[in-house]
């Protein structure tokens, strides 16, 4: 049996999730689509590789990143991505981190020594360092990356959660939530690839304006708690 599910949000990528497809159909995984049901150019290209497909019923990333995580019933998952920018070769040792080394959660992390990206941009790059050192100083959060979301977990874990952001929030929730329910954590440097194909779906400023609600919102939300 399967004990881990890659968990794949995907939305308009049609030339990139079969090549991703491929590239992992000989691991002993349950691969899980989670997609619009409107979105048949990609159902199309993904009709006969080895996948299940899962339709959202919301909408946005972290929407297909939650319903996917709880329609997922293997012991561990592993959010992956349907752009080719996670490499599969992380896997085995994020895994071994969460076996052999005990911890709930791993973050993958493109900023450590060994680590990086072909993806980033001058803006992604200052956007995620500012929100981890943000994460850093006012959760206590100790992770060197806290945006890319290449994450390998206890199934368990992230039921805790109880996650709720639809849009790309999702990314510094489980992060901040993983800290506040004292869960072990740890990173693993990885190299993030530049998309196969298809448009980049996140907009920088757009979601980075959302993203820094959120943390204000969670930071006051914390400094009440302690004061009441
Ligand atoms: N199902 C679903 N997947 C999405 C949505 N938005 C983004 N994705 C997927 O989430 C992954 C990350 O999106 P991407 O645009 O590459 O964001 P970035 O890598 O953070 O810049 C890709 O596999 C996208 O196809 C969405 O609204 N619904
Ligand atoms: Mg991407």
């Amino acid at each position: 049996m399967y004990n881990l599910t890659l968990i794949i949000p995907a939305k308009e990528e049609k030339y990139s999730l079969p090549r991703v497809l491929d590239e992992v159909k000989d691991l002993n995984f349950k691969k899980l689509v989670v997609l619009a049901e409107d979105d048949f150019e990609t159902r199309e290209a993904v009709k006969n590789s080895d996948c299940e497909i899962l339709f959202q019923t919301g909408k946005g990333y972290g929407n297909a990143i939650r319903e996917g995580i709880k329609h997922a019933t293997t012991k561990y998952i592993a959010i992956f991505y349907a752009d080719g920018s996670t490499d599969p070769i992380d896997l085995k040792p994020m895994i071994n981190k969460i076996i052999d080394d005990k911890n709930q959660i791993v973050f993958g992390s493109r900023y450590e020594k060994n680590a990086g990206s072909y993806d980033d941009d001058f803006i992604t790059r200052v956007g995620n360092y500012f929100f981890t050192l943000f994460g850093n100083i006012f959760f206590s959060l100790s992770i060197s990356d806290i945006l890319f979301t290449y994450i390998v977990s206890e199934k368990s874990a992230m039921d805790k959660l109880e996650l709720i952001s639809d849009d790309y929030c999702l990314c510094v929730e489980i992060p901040l939530k993983s800290k506040e329910l004292s869960l072990k954590y740890t990173t693993h440097p990885c190299i993030e690839r530049k998309r196969f194909a298809d448009k980049k779906k996140v907009k920088a400023f757009n979601d980075g304006i959302k993203i820094l609600h959120y943390m204000i919102k969670m930071l006051l939300s914390n400094i009440l708690k302690k004061k009441y």
